[in-house]
């Protein structure tokens, strides 16, 4: 690439810093523009590296005489200036495009509305434990151009999500997992649930026969799309409903099998994983599958599926408080992760959900919690799709608005036995600074009773 080529970056977080890094490092001009102000941090590290920016606005002809731009995820392509600078035909990639073109390291990518995260870290203990030079980054933890600018990792597990996989064209993954599709962030698609599958089907876009693709065989909304699309990678299905797997894992009554090759199948009994819930033995499936593809032994594979902890704010055991078990499940934020974790358990529940609503369907939850739910406490500013979706199902409803107060009324209503689950189904931007900062309330509260 040219010296003059001269690539801007927008967005001055995590993603966007790597991204200047890495172009730095590569001695390609870039220049970082940032509509906000630029995190302290952030800015230590632009000025160390003699790296150009701005704050609190993008200067549209700074931007515009770009070659290239480098788009963070959290910035939508509505915005005027990702509007501009395509109307000017100038290409928009993500910073995980952009860092694929300067590593040589396999890259496992992980995909899915939900399950990304947990995969990811189990995926990557396994590899670390079997003695793999692997790094983990995408849509967590420090991002991937910066690792590629700074380290030499031999294998990548990359997190990846809809909104970095939009910005990906060329990258090509090595071993892509697709763990399920369900609705959410359809705010960013129009509330175009087929844009969304799109997005997420670009996982497998440019793989050959060399790669290897793993996916979730019962999901309908991936069984129905890869129907109609040309699969070039080796095939690696996952299933609890079908048996009939020759490559990849099912379930058979109690046990899960791992079959890569005709020669080594690895059978574990479901009591010896260590994530349990339905949700989490597809994880387990897609990791297993995926480190006997990288040679991880039999013995190491099964020591790290069943002594993995699992990750804080999913399904999280808090504690027990006279009888009562409090779970902080405060990273489901859709309908299909409350819907595993209402799956989950067989005592009644009382169920705290609510927040920021991306367009949620709860008709999808109406059976469970008309079986299992006791009763709701609403944690939001806005209440009235849950009662407007639950009233004739769920005698008690009650709203509140901090997690003291949530925590306080669930325990009340709660009985020795009952189960008080915090599984949001929403975002936590109203009023919370995130998930972690909602889950770290709820757990404060718990601890307080
Ligand atoms: N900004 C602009 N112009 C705009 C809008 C925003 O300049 O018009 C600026 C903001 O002021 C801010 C910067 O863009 O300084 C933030 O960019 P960002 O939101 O993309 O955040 P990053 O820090 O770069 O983090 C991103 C991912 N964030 C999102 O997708 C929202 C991180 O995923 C990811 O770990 C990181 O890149 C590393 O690659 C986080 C996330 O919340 C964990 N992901 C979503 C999720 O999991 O649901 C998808
Ligand atoms: P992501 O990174 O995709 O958001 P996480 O691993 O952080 O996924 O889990 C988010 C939520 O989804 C948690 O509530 C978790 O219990 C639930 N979950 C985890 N794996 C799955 C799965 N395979 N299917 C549905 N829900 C899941």
């Amino acid at each position: 690439m040219n010296t003059h080529y001269q690539i801007v970056v927008l967005g001055a977080g995590e993603s966007g810093v790597g991204a200047a890094l890495l172009a730095k490092k590569k001695g390609i001009s870039v220049f970082v523009s940032d509509n906000n102000r630029i995190q302290q941090k952030y800015i230590d590290v632009l000025k160390h590296s003699e790296i150009d920016f701005e704050e609190g606005g993008h200067t549209g002809h700074l931007i515009l005489s770009a070659d290239e731009v480098i788009k963070s995820p959290g910035i939508p392509e509505t915005v005027p200036i990702i509007k501009a600078v395509k109307s000017k035909n100038i290409p928009v990639i993500s910073e995980i495009e952009f860092a694929s073109r300067y590593t040589s390291a396999k890259l496992i990518c992980i995909t899915g509305s939900n399950g990304k995260t947990t995969t990811t870290l189990l995926l990557y203990h396994i590899l670390k434990t079997g003695g793999i030079n692997v790094g983990i980054a995408g849509n967590i933890g420090d991002s991937f151009a910066k690792q590629v600018a700074e380290n030499n990792f031999d294998v990548y597990v990359l997190e990846i999500s809809s909104f970095q996989l939009d910005g990906m064209f060329n990258f090509r993954a090595n071993i892509a997992i697709l763990l399920n599709i369900t609705p959410d962030h359809l705010d960013r698609y129009d509330n175009n649930f087929s844009s969304y599958v799109d997005s997420k089907l670009r996982i497998i876009q440019n793989q050959t026969s060399d790669d290897a693709f793993i996916y979730c065989f019962d999901d309908h909304v991936i069984s129905e799309k890869l129907r109609h699309t040309k699969l070039m990678a080796k095939q690696f299905p996952c299933s609890q409903k079908f048996k009939d797997i020759k490559q990849g894992a099912y379930l058979d009554k109690n046990e899960i099998i791992i079959i890569v090759d005709n020669k080594t199948q690895i059978h574990m009994t479901l009591e010896q994983l260590a994530l349990q819930g339905k949700h989490n033995i597809y994880n387990s499936m897609a990791a297993g599958v995926t480190a006997r593809l990288m040679d991880i032994r039999k013995e190491t594979l099964k020591l790290c599926l069943s002594d993995f902890h699992n990750v804080a704010h999913r399904l999280e055991y808090v504690s027990s408080v006279h009888g009562i078990s409090f779970i902080n499940d405060s990273k489901a934020t859709n309908i299909n992760s409350t819907w595993y974790a209402l799956e989950y358990y067989d005592k009644p529940i009382v169920w705290i959900a609510g927040g920021v609503d991306k367009g949620n369907d709860y008709m999808m939850l109406k059976e469970l919690v008309k079986s299992k739910v006791k009763a709701i406490v609403c944690l939001g500013i806005n209440n009235k799709p849950l009662h407007d979706a639950f009233g004739d199902v769920v005698e008690t409803i009650i709203d509140t608005r901090s997690v003291r107060q949530a925590v306080n009324t669930a325990y009340e209503i709660a009985g020795i036995g009952d189960v008080v689950l915090l599984s949001p189904s929403c975002a936590s931007f109203d009023l919370f600074e995130n998930y972690e900062d909602r889950g770290n309330q709820f757990k404060t509260a718990v601890k307080e009773l």
